[in-house]
């Protein structure tokens, strides 16, 4: 069992092209946490992920695949993941990327901060955080992007767009996914901002982030500019209600 309280864990990770990083990183996954399962999913790669995955999940029943039709985001493809967790009953659902930019083999330092917190987020942007092979663009796009979200939401996040994290799924029940219209990274904040104004408690550990070595981003305009308008968005209905008093400041 994993440090997380006895707990079911799960490594939900979203793919879109990813055919030559899937396999390395399943098995990175499996041999940092042994005991955790895998879900995959895929939303139809044209370059043959899903083959790879179903290959996978063929060879080791803690593998599954989640086979979607068409690129939908990385919001979308969670949220379908985290329903399918959530129906099955795993009790730790974990987010992180294919492309090895996320070490597994950090992921026990996550889940051992796990049973202290509601989500626990693996920060770049805390002491000890780090990050590998990312041009100056990249770093100044995050860091802006952070220092945005802490101007316009007032959270005491470090990281709030970070992608490799570990959520309790009493967090995900309470946070509600229904609404959840996020469709690409901004998903992230989305998500620490419900966490934080139910009250719920975040941890950040430090990570290092390894730029990925196979395979492109799938960081687009389209990306930023949803990010932007929805936090934005987020900023001006969380100074509304901190003015009418509806919400206490820093929550
Ligand atoms: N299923 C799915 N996965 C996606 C989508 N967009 C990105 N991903 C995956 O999300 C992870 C992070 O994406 P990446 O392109 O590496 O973003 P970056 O690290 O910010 O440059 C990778 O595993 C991608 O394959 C999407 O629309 N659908
Ligand atoms: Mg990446």
């Amino acid at each position: 069992m994993e440090s997380t309280g006895g707990g079911r864990v799960i490594v939900v990770i979203p793919t879109y092209n990813e055919r030559d990083n899937l396999e390395p990183i399943v098995g990175r996954v499996r041999a940092a946490v042994p005991d955790a399962h895998v879900l995959v999913v895929d939303d139809a790669s044209p370059d043959g992920t899903g083959a790879v995955a179903d290959a996978l999940a063929e060879a080791d029943e803690h593998v599954h695949v989640m086979h979607r039709t068409a690129k939908d985001g990385l919001g979308a493809a969670y949220i379908a993941g985290f329903h399918w967790a959530l129906e099955r009953g795993y009790d730790v659902l974990v987010e992180m990327d294919a492309d090895g930019s996320h070490q597994p083999e950090q992921l026990p330092s996550l889940l051992a901060a796990l049973p202290g917190a509601d989500l626990v987020i693996g920060s770049r942007w805390v002491p000890g955080g780090s990050v590998q092979n990312w041009p100056l663009r990249r770093q100044l796009l995050s860091r802006g992007a952070n220092l945005f979200v802490k101007i316009m939401l007032g959270m005491p996040v470090g990281d709030a767009t970070a992608g490799f994290r570990a959520y309790k799924a009493s967090t995900l029940a309470k946070i509600g996914l229904d609404d959840v219209e996020s469709q690409g990274y901004c998903f992230q904040v989305d998500l620490t901002r419900r966490t934080v104004g139910a009250g719920l408690l975040v941890a950040e550990v430090p990570i290092r982030f390894v730029e990925r070595t196979r395979g492109a981003s799938k960081m687009s305009g389209a990306v930023m500019r949803e990010a932007l308008l929805r936090i934005t968005q987020w900023g001006i209905a969380y100074r509304l209600d901190t003015l009418t008093g509806r919400r206490r400041a820093g929550r």
